[in-house]
């Protein structure tokens, strides 16, 4: 791809104790013109999912934002979403939590048979349909945080509670910015490793559109994070949308 990712700068850490959101921090650093800097918190208090949903941000979890200006047009930034569930994953896997992602936002485990939801990802970005002028991906980990203190209903799981130990967050937060920062520069190797770890691929998937519902096998993912999915008839193209794994 022709397009210039530049991650490569050094990113500067903005540590909270406790803040509404890291995404929201990290937005106003946007509007004051800066560049580079990762939001790290603790505990969020107004932490948010898409569509103006609750995430769930208990103290001991990683909650964090990155904030950058790639060269890219508006959309292009789709390749980041996947980009940080690929580094997640990834720094999952280390640490010896068998980690898959689910199309397009959500990293999950199994845990007795059912794929539970370890990590959340909101992408946000201003700026111009050929440029953008900032994007700033959230990523939300529960990272040493109990099950229990997050909604039953939310299907969810932690990093502490898979392994029965609590992890290294200082270490866990370095692995990922490290990937997604030299993962991130390359789409194609984005892709690939997204590939890699998937859990939808192969699924029959309901995806819930804005054009309406789309049921099917999942058969790939496209630049620059679209979700091929084969209905029988044909082959679509889907670029966004909430997915269900169906078997
Ligand atoms: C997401 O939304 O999965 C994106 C979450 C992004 C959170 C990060 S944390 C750092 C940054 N700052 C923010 O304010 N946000 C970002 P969505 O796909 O809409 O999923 C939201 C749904 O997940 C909720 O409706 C709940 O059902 C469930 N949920 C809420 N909190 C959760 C948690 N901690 N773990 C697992 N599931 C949760």
């Amino acid at each position: 791809s022709a397009v210039a990712y530049g991650l490569d700068a050094p990113f500067e850490i903005e540590y909270h104790d406790a803040v509404p959101s890291t995404n929201a921090r990290a937005r106003e650093l946007a509007d004051e013109g800066a560049s580079d800097v990762v939001v790290l918190a603790d505990e969020q208090t107004g932490g948010r999912g898409r569509l103006d949903r609750t995430w769930h941000s208990p103290s001991g979890g990683i909650w964090l934002s990155v904030l950058f200006r790639p060269d890219v047009p508006m959309a292009a930034t789709p390749v980041f979403t996947l980009a940080a569930a690929v580094a997640v994953a990834r720094a999952a896997r280390e640490a010896g939590v068998e980690a898959v992602i689910k199309w397009p936002n959500d990293v999950l485990v199994e845990v007795d048979g059912e794929e539970r939801k370890l990590v959340g990802i909101l992408t946000e970005m201003e700026g111009e349909a050929d440029r953008v002028s900032w994007v700033v991906v959230g990523i939300g980990i529960n990272a040493n945080v109990d099950p229990a203190a997050l909604p039953s209903d939310a299907g969810a799981t932690s990093l502490s509670a898979v392994k029965g130990a609590p992890v290294d967050r200082r270490r866990f937060t370095q692995r990922v910015l490290e990937t997604f920062d030299t993962v991130g520069a390359d789409p194609e190797a984005v892709l690939d490793e997204w590939r890699e770890y998937a859990s939808t691929l192969g699924r029959r998937v309901r995806i819930d559109t804005p054009g309406g519902d789309i049921t099917g096998e999942a058969v790939d993912i496209e630049y620059p994070g679209s979700l091929v999915v084969d209905t029988g008839e044909e082959r679509v193209t889907v670029a966004a949308g909430d997915c269900d794994h169906l078997r």
